[in-house]
């Protein structure tokens, strides 16, 4: 693959909340350098701290020009995979950040649009993804954490890039994860690292959907 194919953003999240991994920073890792529908995976890790978060994705976009953006993040205690619809310009912390942070009721961009969907083809993914039986469900919120904060941070960014796509994937603990949460449900990294291959090769290959036109709420 030449310097010049475009590329893909993938990122994950550093562990938090007191949790030793965290999926979504091994299935970026993993997807670094693949090729998937003639795209070149860039895999990137950002720090589970609010404004960090964001200043770490920025000079990414700005240095690979990506022709589309997949960020994901852990949601311990969720089923399967959840594609993200909606990310709106609210911090509310339940918890604190990596350094201690944790902003109650603040907007993530001033004078920005109250909410942006996401420009993934979300639903052409879900019907791939319970093709291939992995478990997999649209989710409403993406929360009001440092996940929520990355996905509206990327859509305000993305909101001029015509054609680039962006969006939001949670996924479950792993196994291991999961057994130290009475009740959660886990999923192999396997199944995980398969399942956004898909949503990438989905959203790289679909032309038409109803979402790709959506844009800012207000
Ligand atoms: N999940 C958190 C932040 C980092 C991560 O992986 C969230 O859902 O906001």
């Amino acid at each position: 693959m030449s310097k010049r194919t475009p590329v893909a953003l993938v990122t994950g999240f550093d562990p938090f909340g007191g949790e030793p991994v965290n999926p979504s920073q091994q299935i970026a890792v993993a997807l670094h350098g693949q090729t998937i529908a003639a795209h070149r995976v860039v895999g990137a890790v950002l720090p589970t701290e609010f404004g960090a978060s964001l200043s770490a994705l920025q000079p990414l976009l700005r240095r690979h020009r990506p022709a589309l953006v997949l960020a994901l993040g852990q949601a311990g205690g969720r089923e399967g995979i959840s594609l993200e619809r909606v990310a709106i310009n609210l911090i509310d912390a339940r918890i604190p950040d990596n350094t201690g942070s944790q902003p109650v009721d603040v907007r993530i961009v001033d004078k920005a649009a109250n909410a942006y969907f996401s420009t993934l083809p979300i639903k052409a993914i879900l019907q791939r993804l319970h093709a291939a039986n992995i478990p997999a469900a649209l989710s409403q919120s993406a929360g009001t954490f440092v996940c929520n904060q990355v996905f509206f941070g990327l859509q305000h960014a993305l909101r001029r890039r015509r054609g680039v796509r962006g969006g939001f994937v949670h996924v479950p603990y792993l196994p291991e994860q999961a057994a130290r949460h009475t009740g959660a449900p886990g999923m192999p990294l396997e199944t995980m690292i398969t399942a956004i291959r898909l949503c990438l090769e989905v959203a790289l290959t679909t032309t038409s959907d109803a979402h790709y036109a959506a844009g800012a709420l207000d």
